[in-house]
C-alpha cells in the first residue's frame, strides 16, 4: 500500500485517532443519516437546506431550453442542463474543501432564500425544510423572463456496509409552461468514497431518467472509477423517443466533472455540442445581508453554530445547536398541546400529483409519499401571500421613514 493510500492520510495527525473512531462507528451504524455523529473537524457550517441552489448555479444552461422551438432539441437542452448540475451537486465541495463535510440538518421550517441576476435575467430560489422527520427539503426555481420552473423534493436514506450508501427519494420536475411541457427529473443514488482516507467524496450509482410530456426520454447511467479501470465520476446518457430505447436520438458521454460530449443518433463520430464543466463559471447566488433575514432564513438561525464550527469551538457549537433543538422541540410541543401544525410557508400536500401520475410509470418513479411526509408542491397562494408581507412592511417602513 502506497503511503497515501493508508488509513487516514488525508486527516491531520491530531485527528487520526477521532476519524478511526468514527470509521469503527460506521460499520455498525443504523438510523438515518441525521443521526449519524462526524468528528468535529469534517462538520460544516452550511446546512442541507442550501443545496437546492446547486439546480440553477449556471442560470443561462437553466433557461436555455426555453429559447428552443423543436421539441426534440428541448428535450436534449433540458438533458444538458441536469447534467452541467452535478458537478455543483455532487463535488464542488470536496473540489473546494479537499473533502465532503456533514452538513447541518436543517430544522422544520427552515428557509434559503435567494436570486441570481446575470444575462439569463433574475432567477429565484426558494428552499424550504418542509419535514423534519423524516428530513425532506422542497425548493422552488423561477426565471420568470424565460418562464422556466423546477420544483421539487428530496430526503435521504442511507444504508451502511463498507461506505455510506445514500439513495436519493423524492423528484423533480422541470417546467416550460409556454410548450405546455413537464419534465419529470429522477434523482442519483450516491455513496461515499475515500472514507478510509480521510477525504471523503461523492461517487453516484445506478442510473436516472428524465422523461417529458413531449414523448422524450433520456436514461443517464453513472459509472465510476473501478479498481482496474474506468474514470471518475463517468456516465453515459442516452435521449430517445419514450417508449421506443433503440431508437437513439442523442447519447452524451464524459464525466460530469470535466467534460463530455453530445453525439446525435447511435453512431460514433457525430459530434454536435460538448459541455466544459471546469471551463464554465457559476454566477454568484445573492442572498440577504444576515441582519435583513428572516429570523428562519439558515444562515440567519445557525451564525452561532457556523461562527463556532469556525474557529473550531465545539463547546460553542453543541450549545448553540442544543438552544435550536430545545427551541424546536418546544413549538412542536405547543403544536400538539393545541391541535395545530406547523404552516410551511411556501409548500403543501398534495393528495395526487397530475405529472408524477402521468410520467411517473414511465420511468417507474414511484412517488414513496410515505418516506417524505407526503407529496409537496410549490404553493403559489402561500408564496404571494409572504411576498404581500414584505410588500406591506416595507410600505410601513418607508411612510415612517
Ligand atoms: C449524503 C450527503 C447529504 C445529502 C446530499 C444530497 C443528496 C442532498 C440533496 C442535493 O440535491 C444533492 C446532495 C449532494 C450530496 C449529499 C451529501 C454527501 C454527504 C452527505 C452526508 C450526510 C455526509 C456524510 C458524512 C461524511 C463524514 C462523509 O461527510
Amino acid at each position: 500500500m502506497a503511503t497515501n493510500e493508508k488509513e487516514g492520510a488525508g486527516v491531520s495527525a491530531q485527528n487520526r485517532g477521532s476519524w478511526s473512531a468514527f470509521l469503527k462507528s460506521i460499520a455498525s451504524f443504523s438510523g438515518d443519516l441525521s443521526s449519524l455523529t462526524a468528528p468535529p473537524f469534517i462538520l460544516s457550517s452550511t446546512s442541507l437546506v442550501e443545496f437546492s441552489s446547486y439546480w440553477a448555479e449556471h442560470p443561462s444552461i437553466f433557461v436555455a431550453p426555453a429559447q428552443e422551438s423543436d421539441p426534440k432539441k428541448r428535450a436534449l437542452l433540458v438533458l444538458k442542463w441536469f447534467l452541467s448540475t452535478l458537478k455543483q451537486q455532487y463535488a464542488s465541495r470536496s473540489e473546494k474543501f479537499g473533502n465532503e463535510k456533514k452538513p447541518l440538518n436543517p430544522f422544520l421550517g427552515e428557509l434559503f432564500l435567494g436570486k441570481w441576476e446575470d444575462e439569463a435575467g433574475t432567477t429565484e430560489l426558494v428552499s424550504e425544510q418542509v419535514s423534519h422527520h423524516p428530513p425532506v427539503t422542497a425548493y422552488h426555481i423561477s426565471n420568470k423572463k424565460h418562464g422556466v420552473y423546477l420544483q421539487g423534493y428530496n430526503a435521504q436514506k442511507a444504508s451502511f456496509s463498507r461506505t455510506i450508501n445514500v439513495k436519493q427519494i423524492g423528484h423533480a420536475v422541470f417546467a416550460i409552461p409556454a410548450y405546455d411541457e413537464t419534465y419529470l427529473i429522477t434523482l442519483p443514488n450516491l455513496h461515499i468514497e475515500g472514507l478510509i482516507f480521510g477525504s471523503p467524496f461523492v461517487e453516484l450509482n445506478d442510473k436516472t431518467y428524465i422523461t417529458s410530456s413531449s414523448g422524450y426520454t433520456a436514461k443517464i447511467d453513472y459509472s465510476g472509477k473501478g479498481w482496474l479501470s474506468g474514470k471518475k465520476n463517468s456516465f453515459t446518457a442516452t435521449m430517445y423517443p419514450t417508449g421506443k430505447e433503440k431508437e437513439v436520438l442523442y447519447i452524451i458521454t464524459g464525466q460530469w466533472t470535466k467534460t463530455f460530449e453530445i453525439t446525435e443518433g447511435a453512431k460514433k463520430g457525430n459530434v454536435i455540442d460538448n459541455y466544459d464543466a471546469e471551463a464554465s463559471n457559476t454566477t454568484p447566488l445573492t442572498i440577504a445581508p444576515i441582519e435583513e433575514q428572516d429570523p428562519y432564513e439558515s444562515r440567519r438561525a445557525w451564525q452561532k453554530v457556523a461562527a463556532g464550527i469556525a474557529i473550531g469551538d465545539m463547546d460553542i457549537t453543541g450549545e448553540e445547536k442544543t438552544k435550536i433543538e430545545e427551541e424546536q422541540r418546544e413549538l412542536r410541543r405547543q403544536e400538539k398541546a393545541e391541535g395545530r401544525i406547523w404552516e410551511r410557508r411556501y409548500f403543501s400536500l398534495v393528495e395526487d400529483d397530475p405529472v408524477l401520475e402521468t410520467l411517473g410509470p414511465v420511468i417507474g418513479l414511484l412517488p414513496e409519499a410515505d418516506k417524505t411526509g407526503g407529496i409537496w408542491r410549490f404553493d403559489e397562494a402561500k408564496a404571494n401571500a409572504v411576498l404581500s408581507t414584505k410588500t406591506t412592511a416595507t410600505e410601513k417602513t418607508e411612510l415612517t421613514a
